[in-house]
């Protein structure tokens, strides 16, 4: 029997894809949202809503209770969760069950068996998947892992049995890398998933990331639709994903393919899914499987044609999925482009801020999911990927100039967006042959970044003078002829409708919390960002080399190791671990050079 009513427990775009499906197959919706969310573009995509609490996730959309109440409350039967969030929480797939709601995503059983890397790893080599070589049980002591790692072979990876998405994961390159590895592994694993558990793996040079989704149903029915090439990554942050991968033979997929079906039954699966790989040449070896839908869903519904969302409502209803292995018949090309709230030209910092101007691009092969609209804040608690660009053409180079054209389409003015980043990549040559652009990503590693040309909002400053633009357009006419005038102003001198204020004063930079800044100092390491310090390396004194990690910075849940930028000696460490400091912030002193 098909539900009448679905809660759907998330926000964002994510709340609308799902809300959207539901009301195509006819059934009633019911939104959650917290207090920072009242005016959310989600909430008017449901049919009823109700407010579950106030902003942190903590105390709304990942509170079990609340989400289960409201269920019973609406007469919903089944809830919807999303990606995030509760999404691969077994404890909230079985406190659906027992509160007699359907949980839309696969049994409590196989988030668990994938919840921990290691037993996931053990079940996928029983089951005949091709796994990274390394070790299926944890590595409790340095001691061990020094033993492990000359039996793998140097370079190798310690990840966070907890982990996923590159949380706890660290590369030895050589045995003395491997203490720092081991322990960094260690202490992120315990920060981020209360958990201390790691392991060992060979680790692989420069693989490609690609995936395989699957989904399977209560009728014995286990399918595969294509991969998705996820390689373009920042900081284990997906940027751009296509299908189908530009490096994978058909033969290699076809392999991934039915190995990924094999995994899928080894634990019983249900519902969407997808079996993560790192592919090498032509061998594929099993990372991790996500028990739910993902960002990147929507390139394999541009190519396949099928509505994941609306096929994991059915197998939840208990019905048969709409289509079999042999109809699946992927067409084309696909390019999905994550538009967050982030500036590239500043480490990809979040821009939390107003939305003051929004315009989707449309027209042929275009698909905008987003949660977003004019008018839109986008709040700094919530995640800063707010719309997703999708496109599709018959082949690769159609696509990537299809995106192209759709980004030039593209109108956000309030937050800074990836929007000229991706503009910047699609026209690299790197990305052109299909490369995964480690080096061009590299330049956006720890400092500001300038992408240069046209194409950017910002263009180059020079490092001490930079200040941050603020940009509004004009239109002008000349003879007769119409000229977009973009007039760009440092943002401290007014960010209104009206442009560039002259008279308000110049907005400091940074000050309070941890004294004197960095400026152009060319003794002073400073800090990129601003955050708390977690660890000091070194101490008065002691004699650094270029590159070498001096400290590492906490900010936004990421470590940042900062670097000496020369080599020297260290006259002064002006900070302690746990201590607050600013962007910019003085670190410590090296003696004068010369
Ligand atoms: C690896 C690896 C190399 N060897 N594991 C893990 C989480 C995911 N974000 C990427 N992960 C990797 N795991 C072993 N044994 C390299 C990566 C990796 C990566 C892989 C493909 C494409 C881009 C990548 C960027 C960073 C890390």
């Amino acid at each position: 029997m098909m539900f009448d009513k679905v809660l759907v427990a998330n926000r964002g775009e994510i709340a609308i894809r799902v809300l959207r499906t539901l009301r195509e197959m006819g059934i009633a919706s019911v939104a959650v949202y917290s207090e920072v969310d009242r005016d959310a573009l989600f909430v008017s995509h449901a049919d009823e809503a109700y407010l579950i609490g106030p902003g942190p996730a903590t105390e709304s959309y990942l509170v079990v209770e609340k989400i289960i109440d409201t269920a019973k409350r609406s007469g919903a039967q089944a809830i919807h969760p999303g990606y995030g969030f509760l999404a691969e929480n077994a404890t909230f797939a079985r406190a659906c069950a027992e509160a007699g709601v359907v949980f839309i995503g696969p049994p409590a059983s196989a988030i668990d068996a994938m919840g921990s890397k290691i037993e996931a790893r053990a079940l996928m080599e029983e089951a005949g998947v091709p796994i990274v070589p390394g070790v299926t049980d944890p590595v409790d002591t340095l001691d061990d892992a020094r033993v492990i790692a000359e039996d793998i072979g140097y370079p190798v990876a310690v990840k966070a049995a907890a982990g996923g998405g590159g949380k706890g994961f660290r590369v030895a390159l050589t045995p003395d890398e491997l203490e720092s590895a081991f322990e960094g592994a260690r202490r992120e694993s315990e920060k981020f998933f209360a958990d201390s558990v790691v392991y060992l793996e060979r680790y692989l040079p420069q693989p490609r990331h690609v995936e395989i989704q699957i989904l399977a149903d209560d009728h014995g029915s286990t399918v595969w639709l294509g991969d998705r090439d996820c390689s373009v990554q920042r900081r284990h942050q997906k940027l751009v994903e296509e299908t189908p991968s530009p490096v994978v033979s058909d033969d290699l997929r076809r392999r991934m393919g039915q190995a990924s079906v094999k995994a899928a039954e080894a634990v019983d699966y249900r519902s969407a899914g997808t079996l993560e790989y790192l592919v090498s040449g032509e061998d594929f070896y099993f990372l991790e499987m996500n028990t739910r839908i993902q960002v990147e869903h929507t390139v394999t519904e541009a190519v396949t044609g099928v509505d994941l969302i609306r096929e994991q409502v059915r197998i939840a209803a208990g019905q048969p999925m709409s289509i079999s292995q042999d109809t699946i018949a992927p067409r084309g090309h696909a390019f999905e482009c994550r538009i967050n709230a982030e500036d590239a030209e500043n480490r990809f910092l979040p821009t939390p801020a107003a939305i003051t101007a929004y315009r989707e691009p449309t027209g042929p092969g275009v698909r905008v999911d987003s949660g977003v609209q004019a008018g839109s804040v986008i709040a700094e608690i919530y995640d800063p990927m707010v719309a997703k660009l999708i496109v599709w053409d018959v082949d690769r180079d159609s696509a990537r100039r299809r995106m192209l054209r759709a980004l030039s389409e593209y109108v956000v003015e309030g937050p800074s967006t990836l929007i000229p980043f991706h503009r910047w990549l699609f026209e690299q040559p790197e990305f052109i042959e299909g490369g995964a652009c480690h080096e061009e990503l590299a330049k956006f590693a720890d400092e500001p970044t300038s992408l240069g040309g046209a194409q950017s909002d910002a263009p180059a400053q020079d490092g001490a003078e930079r200040e941050e633009l603020a940009t509004r357009n004009f239109v002008a006419e000349v003879d007769g002829r119409r000229f977009e005038v973009r007039l760009q102003y440092p943002a401290s001198e007014g960010g209104s409708h009206n442009g560039p204020n002259p008279g308000k004063k110049k907005k400091k930079r940074s000050g309070s919390g941890s004294g004197s800044t960095a400026a152009a100092d060319p003794n002073a390491i400073a800090s990129p960002m601003q955050g708390t310090v977690l660890r000091v390396e070194v101490a008065a004194g002691e004699t650094v080399e270029a590159g070498q990690v001096v400290a590492i910075v906490e900010a936004m849940k990421m470590e940042n190791e900062v670097a000496s930028h020369r080599a020297g000696t260290v006259a002064d460490v002006a900070i302690e671990a746990g201590q607050a400091v600013d962007a910019d912030a003085v670190l410590m002193l090296l003696q004068p050079e010369g």
